[in-house]
């Protein structure tokens, strides 16, 4: 079967914690599967369906988003990103030096920006009433900027981190968006700019309207 015509299905939160802000990380994947222009279904699911078998069968840990497209099963939002960039065209330079430089990207967008990223939520709520979180908080935020000041240095000018658009970029603007409520990306403008274009993309605005018909306020 060609496999641009079999069905892609990913899942996603039934109710985002998020409120629709669009920083699941089944955002990360709409954002990919719209850039490329690749069609998918969604299937949502709940907090507690998330621990049952059949979603386990699809993700190992019990988390989303997770991406089936015929017999192939995928976790992991970076994985997928990667597996859509090199199947479609659109999202890696041509040019395999440049394909993996966007790659080094990527990695560097999971493995060195956003962990402190994710222990200033995990500081911010899940241990907001520990005796040491008032201590600690300004520790994360400061690894934080020191991640942010190199990343800024080396953006400069440029509008992407190497050349055109690339699945690097998509996954580090998606990163770097949960900064935003924390008021952290605003004190790096060079970054912020970065984000802003990343969410101006067609692709990005298809994706997060898709995320927040589910996600947003409901009216009934
Ligand atoms: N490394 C994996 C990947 O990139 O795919 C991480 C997957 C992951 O942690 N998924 C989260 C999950 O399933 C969803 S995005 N969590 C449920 C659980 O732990 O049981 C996490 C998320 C939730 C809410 C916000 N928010 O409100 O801002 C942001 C991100």
């Amino acid at each position: 079967m060609n496999p641009d015509t079999t069905r892609v299905v990913i899942t996603a939160f039934e109710r985002s914690p998020d409120g629709g802000k669009g920083l699941a990380r089944d955002m990360r994947v709409r954002w990919a599967l719209e850039e490329v222009g690749r069609p998918y279904d969604v299937s949502l699911v709940s907090f507690a369906a998330k621990q049952e078998p059949e979603h386990l069968r699809l993700h190992p840990f019990g988390l989303i988003p997770t991406y089936q497209e015929g017999d192939l099963t995928l976790f992991e939002s970076g994985a997928i990103v990667l597996h859509l960039a090199d199947e479609h065209a659109g999202l890696f330079p041509e040019d395999g030096n440049g394909r993996a430089r966007a790659i080094t990207w990527m990695f560097a967008a999971v493995s060195t920006v956003e962990p402190p990223i994710l222990e200033l939520v995990t500081v911010r709520i899940f241990e907001a009433d520990k005796p040491w979180a008032d201590e600690r908080l300004p520790l994360v935020a400061a690894r934080i900027r020191d991640r942010l000041t190199a990343l800024s240095a080396h953006l400069g000018d440029a509008d992407w981190l190497d050349g055109d658009f690339s699945a690097g970029d998509l996954m580090m603007v998606s990163v770097l968006l949960r900064l935003r409520p924390s008021g952290l990306l605003d004190e790096f403008p060079t970054l912020a700019a970065y984000v802003a274009r990343g969410e101006a993309r067609p692709a990005y605005e298809r994706a997060f309207a898709a995320q927040w018909a589910i996600n947003g306020p409901r009216t009934s």
